[in-house]
């Protein structure tokens, strides 16, 4: 495989819905995918990086500028997927958008080969379990609406979003609502603190699954600590940035259960690994989203079918987010979405769909 060159592109979609967390609100996807081009076809992929350092510290602006500097120029040589991550290595951070190189050049790879992502990963599942992500609300009812909405259209697990003074009250009225048979978790993207404790604590009168990242990122002991003061698991997002960080995690008892996001990890390889080192150390995985477009979602449900995503992931449909997806929807069947079967990711942008949402592009040429 020789690459001729990578062409950035921006794209801005509508949400169907405001998306709000602990760290604040999301209202269009402003998004940058990558076009892999080579002399045996191109592969794409997606970036998930938001507009502003709010999750974590990448932004879109800071992942095309550092592509466009310093990684797509580091990529000239190699022959495939499995060499970009060596390329890259001696670059600090920017995870995410080494992740979007290095899938781009995966699906350009794979198509050529025709091989399916799925298969290339080691999936197991021809369709996978769907889950949603249930955004902080202005009212209860509002959110029990909402929930019901998801819990009609087939979603088999309720994540909910939960910040200091959104928590115990509305964890208990979709349980009062919903039943107890709902599988339920909740994600704090970080919003509280040690001395929140007892607070978090409540929570285990819930039955829940997990709670997702309670604490900061860097704070691996606090979890630790956490972990012996809560009954419910605790489940890690921003803090596993690779499968060392995951390792460590499990060893230091920070955690029991691990949100995998290849694009927080650098790539669906190394989201690969951290399946792997989660299955050695029996600690339970499930895939996470970035609000992705049908590419990145492709590539989730081509990873969320490997054997040891035992619990249903954020993979919901194209509706969850998106009135018109870029690809051909993802439609839930059943409470499931299909793994896709064609080549690479299986998917590609319809070009009239992919043209109506583009801000920019940008060609950076190999050759
Ligand atoms: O913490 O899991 C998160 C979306 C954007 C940034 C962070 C997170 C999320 C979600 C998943 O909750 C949303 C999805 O289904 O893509
Ligand atoms: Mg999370």
């Amino acid at each position: 495989m020789k690459l001729e060159g990578i062409e950035l592109r921006r794209i801005a979609m509508p949400l169907v819905a405001p998306f709000r967390t602990s760290f604040g609100t999301q209202t269009t996807k402003d998004a940058l995918l990558l076009r892999a081009v080579t002399a045996d076809g191109e592969g794409w992929g997606e970036c998930v990086s938001a507009a502003e350092p709010l999750y974590s510290s990448e932004y879109t602006d800071a992942s095309a500028d550092v592509l466009r500097r310093f990684f797509v120029p580091a990529v000239r040589e190699v022959g495939g997927a499995k060499e970009v991550g060596p390329a890259l290595a001696r670059f600090h951070g920017h995870r995410m958008a080494k992740a979007a190189l290095e899938m781009a050049v995966l699906d350009a790879e794979l198509r050529a080969r025709g091989m399916p992502l799925s298969r290339e990963l080691g999936a197991v599942r021809d369709r996978v379990p769907c889950g949603v992500s249930v955004g902080i609300m202005d009212s209860i009812g509002e959110l029990l609406d909402v929930v019901g909405g998801y819990l009609d259209a087939g979603y088999v697990r309720i994540k909910l979003k939960i910040e200091p003074g959104w928590d115990v009250e509305p964890v208990r009225a979709v349980r009062e609502r919903f039943g107890d048979e709902v599988l339920l978790q909740v994600d704090a993207n970080a919003a509280y603190s040690l001395g929140d404790a007892r607070r978090l604590a409540r929570l285990d009168a819930f039955d829940l699954l997990l709670i997702e990242q309670p604490l900061p990122e860097e704070d691996i002991l606090g979890h630790a600590d956490l972990a012996g003061l809560v009954e419910t698991p605790i489940c890690l997002d921003e803090a596993i940035t690779s499968a060392k960080a995951a390792a460590d995690a499990i060893r230091l008892g920070a955690c029991r259960i691990v949100n995998i996001k290849a694009g927080r990890v650098g790539g669906y390889l190394e989201a690969r690994r951290i399946h792997d080192v989660c299955q050695a150390h029996d600690v339970p995985v499930w895939c996470g989203g970035m609000v992705e477009t049908g590419l990145g979602r492709a590539a989730n449900v081509a990873l969320a079918a490997l054997p040891w995503f035992t619990l249903p992931g954020d993979t919901s449909g194209s509706d969850r987010f998106y009135s018109t997806d870029i690809t051909e929807p993802f439609v839930l069947a059943d409470g499931h979405l299909p793994v896709p079967s064609g080549p690479g990711l299986g998917v590609a942008p319809i070009p009239e769909t992919l043209e109506a949402v583009t801000t920019s592009t940008e060609w950076i040429g190999l050759r």
